[in-house]
């Protein structure tokens, strides 16, 4: 079994398809081993993204990441990494598969609904950035 780390971002919580994401993570096998609806500040948003910081996007992204709550969610299932990634698709919805979230969901390249862990040492960051031990049930 492998945890990875997801976030319901902005553009989805204000569009009130919070549960239709959920629905997506549940089918594709996935348990929810941590979950919680929080307001990230610019500062924590910034930590969270610190591998973009030297990025051109990146002032917007953390923007967009702070600018009304999210959901945190850590999953478990067999290679749940890699398969999360493929069930959100593509960074950009334009350019994601048929049947994705990004495809579904999303609405541009930075407003794209969902994130996930794209490494072992990336959910191994992102997990214990957001949850303590006692919040993985
Ligand atoms: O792992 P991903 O979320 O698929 O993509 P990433 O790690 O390359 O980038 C993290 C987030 O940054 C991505 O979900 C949306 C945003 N982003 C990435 N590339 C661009 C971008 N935002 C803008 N505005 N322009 C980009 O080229």
């Amino acid at each position: 079994m492998e945890r990875t780390f997801a976030i319901i971002k902005p553009d989805a919580v204000e569009r009130n398809i919070v549960g239709k994401v959920l629905e997506k993570v549940e089918a594709a096998g996935f348990r929810i081993v941590g979950m919680k609806k929080i307001q990230l500040s610019k500062k924590e948003a910034e930590g969270f993204y610190y591998v973009h910081s030297e990025r051109p996007f990146f002032n917007d992204l953390c923007s967009f990441m702070s600018r009304s709550p999210v959901v945190v969610l850590t999953l478990e299932r067999e290679n749940a990494i890699a398969k999360w990634r493929e069930v959100m698709g593509a960074t950009n919805p334009a350019n994601a598969d048929a049947g994705t979230i990004r495809k579904e969901l999303g609405l541009s390249i930075e407003e794209n609904t969902v994130h996930g862990s794209d490494s072992p040492e990336s959910a191994a960051f992102e997990i214990p950035y957001f949850f303590s031990q006692l919040e993985l049930l």
